[in-house]
């Protein structure tokens, strides 16, 4: 099922699944440091992909926490795939804040770059590396905002929220963003 909350910010909300995303020139992966795939929202989008994707990585040799690469999307509709490395959640006092938001903006600013209008993005570090939900998405979404005023090339970034609960803390964060709060 999709759910579209009203664009604000030039930000969506949609639930559901990243891979079937249509509209997208670039998907952002929840990837980690070696950009050797994975499970979770990484896993989805390299057996959307198909194994092309897996031989772009390859030779990347790695990024760091808090940065991003960009790859071609193999069989994905999209033009790119950009693999964002979040955090791991320690517990909030290793920097988590400052690494969620410098890998996401380092993801609009390759979408732009690349000349990319419509990015579509997951709950970096939501799942499996543990970040807190409601604390995450106020962090996404103002880094993605900040970041689109920084690379207007990027018109509309697309979140997609795996279960209700993760939409919700995005839609209050979103809420939260426009209210000035
Ligand atoms: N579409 C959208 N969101 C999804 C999908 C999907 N198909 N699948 C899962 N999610 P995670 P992380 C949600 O664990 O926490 C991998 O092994 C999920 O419910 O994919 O950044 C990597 O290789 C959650 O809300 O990424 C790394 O080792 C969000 O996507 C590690 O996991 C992110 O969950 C990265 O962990």
């Amino acid at each position: 099922m999709t759910r579209t909350s009203p664009a604000a910010y030039g930000i969506e909300l949609l639930l559901g699944d990243i891979t079937t995303d249509a509209e997208a020139d670039a998907i952002v992966n929840a990837a980690n440091p070696s950009l050797l795939g994975g499970g979770g929202v990484d896993g989805a989008i390299h057996r959307a992909a198909g194994p092309a994707l897996l031989e772009e990585c390859r030779v990347l040799g790695g990024c760091d926490t808090g940065d991003a690469r960009i790859t071609g999307a193999g069989r994905l509709p999209a033009r790119h795939v950009i693999h964002a490395v979040g955090p791991v959640w320690r517990g909030g006092g290793a920097g988590e804040a400052d690494l969620l938001a410098s890998c996401y903006r380092r993801s609009i600013e390759l979408a732009a770059g690349a000349g990319c209008a419509v990015v579509a993005l997951p709950a970096i570090s939501c799942g499996i590396y543990g970040y807190p939900v409601e604390e995450a998405a106020g962090v996404a979404v103002g880094a993605v905002a900040g970041a689109m005023a920084e690379f207007p090339v990027v018109e509309r970034s697309r979140f997609w929220l795996f279960g209700d609960a993760t939409y919700a803390a995005f839609d209050r964060a979103l809420e939260r963003l426009l209210s000035g709060r």
